[in-house]
């Protein structure tokens, strides 16, 4: 418990937390579960090349969100890739600006233009009304992500995809196990891509999964996930390497048997968040909205300087200086970093109001109602010290922002 503002571990107290607390500490299912699992994997002598584990993932993952196809991958930024491949892109693809930045590098990677877009301030989604926006003669495909574990507005997409002749994919990194109303994330557009990455809701330590009602696309998926072939010296399609392992579908597996498990820590997380900093001024967390499904993979709460008289920033160092390892996904938005930022960019000013005020706090099987209350009463104790600490740190907020290449008028 903090005193007086030299208590604080930022100016040389003693720390709340001796061990880190980390936003994407990793969620483990069973692990006897997943021991037998590669013991079995062992006796079959069988590693990888879309082998039985992989196999029965696929299954799971098309039983849990409908799909007709799932295709088990390396990770989700070359899922993005053979997605793009898969559609034939070409020309510009229209994203958000507030996103990981691999939604923007897998499509430039491949060749594309990442078209960036704003996001709508309240949901801190591609909202259709601004996709349209971007969308230019030699635009392609839409690519929207579901944030936060909350699903994008996935009808208004479809509709200015349709009417538009758009492919239109979703990056779903964060949106296993979400769905809109009945139906699970993993069957709108062309198609979505999951991440299975250690920091994500359910994790294969690395992986994803593509999911598609698309036949055809499918069938070229999985030649271009393994180099091409069809069969022992048969090469069909261009391809690369984006198999998963044996090893990574078994955790896989023994961590979707532990979803349950996982939403309920999540949800409870997030209620004790929300409870805990209700009454603190310049604090807000957004709530899930909607109908469906959630997975509270993310807290997410927003500072407003004005309110709280301290920046996310201040927070944000002395949060991190008592162990609580807290981020400002996705700051300073995927448009100012390289090798975008590097080029000419539209003023974004929802992404950007976003990216000053975001802070996403530890969450997961990791975190318990006490080391949340632990984190919720420094938060507390900032704000309500929020001027000393500022002067003593002698910051202002957003400092460091890399400059923004403007269009020239
Ligand atoms: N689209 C979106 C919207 C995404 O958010 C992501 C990935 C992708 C696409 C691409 O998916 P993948 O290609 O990765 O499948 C992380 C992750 O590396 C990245 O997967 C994730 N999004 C992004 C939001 O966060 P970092 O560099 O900030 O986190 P990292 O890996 O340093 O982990 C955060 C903290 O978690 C660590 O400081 C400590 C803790 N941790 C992490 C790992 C991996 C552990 O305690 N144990 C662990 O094993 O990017």
């Amino acid at each position: 418990m903090k005193r007086s503002v030299e208590d604080l571990a930022i100016f040389g107290g003693t720390r709340t937390f001796a061990e880190d607390k980390h936003v994407g500490r990793p969620n483990l299912g069973d692990r006897a579960a997943f021991h037998k699992k590669i013991d079995e994997i062992f006796d079959r002598v069988w590693l990888t090349n879309d082998g039985p584990v992989v196999r029965e993932l696929e299954a799971r993952i098309a039983n849990i969100t409908g799909a007709r196809h799932a295709l088990a991958v390396c990770n989700a930024t070359v899922g993005l890739e053979l997605v793009a491949h898969g559609l034939e892109l070409s020309g510009e693809v229209v994203l958000p600006a507030w996103t990981f930045v691999a939604t923007a590098h897998a499509m430039r990677w491949v060749g594309l233009t990442p078209v960036f877009s704003d996001v709508e301030r309240s949901t801190h989604h591609l909202s259709a009304e601004l996709a349209a926006r971007r969308i230019t003669p030699r635009t392609t495909a839409i690519l929207a992500t579901h944030l936060w574990g909350e699903p994008c507005d996935v009808d208004a997409l479809t509709a200015l995809a349709k009417k538009h002749r758009l492919k239109l994919i979703f990056d779903a990194a964060h949106a296993f196990g979400v769905g809109v109303g009945q139906r699970p994330i993993g069957t709108f557009g062309d198609a979505e891509v999951f991440s299975f990455h250690g920091t994500k809701f359910v994790n294969s330590f690395e992986g994803g999964a593509i999911t598609t009602n698309d036949d055809e696309l499918a069938r070229r998926l999985r030649l271009m996930r393994n180099f091409g072939f069809a069969g022992f010296d048969l090469v069909l399609h261009l391809g690369t390497n984006a198999k998963m392992h044996e090893a990574s579908a078994a955790m896989a597996l023994v961590n979707m048997d532990a979803m349950g498990v996982f939403m309920t820590a999540n949800r409870v997380n997030l209620e004790t968040y929300q409870q805990a900093l209700a009454d603190v001024p310049g604090v807000r967390l957004r709530r899930p909205s909607g109908n469906g499904q959630r997975n509270f993979q993310y807290v997410v709460a927003e500072v407003d300087e004005a309110l709280t008289g301290v920046s996310r920033d201040d927070i944000l160092a002395v949060l991190q200086a008592e162990g609580v390892i807290a981020r400002r996904y996705f700051y300073p938005g995927a448009h100012r970093m390289e090798p975008y930022v590097s080029e000419e960019q539209p003023s974004l000013p929802m992404t950007e109001e976003i990216a000053a005020q975001v802070l996403i706090l530890p969450t997961g099987t990791a975190m318990s109602p006490v080391d949340i209350c632990l984190v919720t009463d420094l938060i507390r104790f900032v704000v309500a010290h929020g001027p000393a600490i500022a002067a003593a740190r002698g910051s202002g907020a957003a400092a460091h922002m890399p400059p923004l290449r403007l269009p020239r008028s």
